[in-house]
């Protein structure tokens, strides 16, 4: 079973809206040959999130190894954490403050606690912020960084082969 998210109502611009779509996409095969399967996707299932939600990471927040979701929220400063159930569904969101005008999000392991965390930029105020994951499914409260002018996307990887994620 594989999920596809879709953000807003009609992508990311006009999507004043807050919701994340979840789409569970499934196989049906006919004849019993893989190269005859058809994919079809099952009705959406909309959730709640902040206002203008712009884009996403997953994720294992919490540790039962189900996927979990973290949105960005625009027009809110906010960051909308939806634990996942395991099944395709999600548990209401959490929100979290971050900077102005979140614009981009990526999760990794920067602390190297083994928790999973958050990094997002700020278009609105030329920063990232980090928030450091529990492990629990929760946030501590986030720390920013200084970027350059007009950040639009992070990446997370461990560029100087030190061992420790980057971003
Ligand atoms: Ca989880
Ligand atoms: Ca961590
Ligand atoms: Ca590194």
């Amino acid at each position: 079973m594989e999920v596809c998210m879709c953000l807003g109502e009609q992508g990311k611009k006009q999507s004043i809206v807050g919701s994340v779509r979840v789409y569970l996409r499934n196989y049906q095969c006919l004849f019993f040959s893989f190269a005859a399967c058809t994919r079809l996707f099952l009705n959406q299932t909309t959730y709640a999130t902040g206002s203008e939600p712009y884009s996403l990471t997953v994720a294992d927040f919490n540790g039962d190894t189900n996927t979990d979701l973290a949105v960005i929220n625009a027009n809110d400063r906010t960051v909308s954490i939806l634990l996942g159930t395991g099944t395709g569904a999600f548990l209401n969101q959490t929100t979290y403050a971050a900077g102005s005008q979140p614009y981009s999000i990526t999760s990794a392991d920067f602390n190297n606690d083994t928790k999973v965390d958050l990094a997002i930029v700020n278009l609105g105020e030329n920063t990232v912020s980090i928030l450091l994951g529990t492990g629990m499914g929760t946030f501590l409260n986030q720390t920013t960084y200084a970027t350059g002018f007009g950040p639009t996307s992070v990446i997370a990887a461990d560029f100087n082969n030190d061992t420790k994620v980057d971003f």
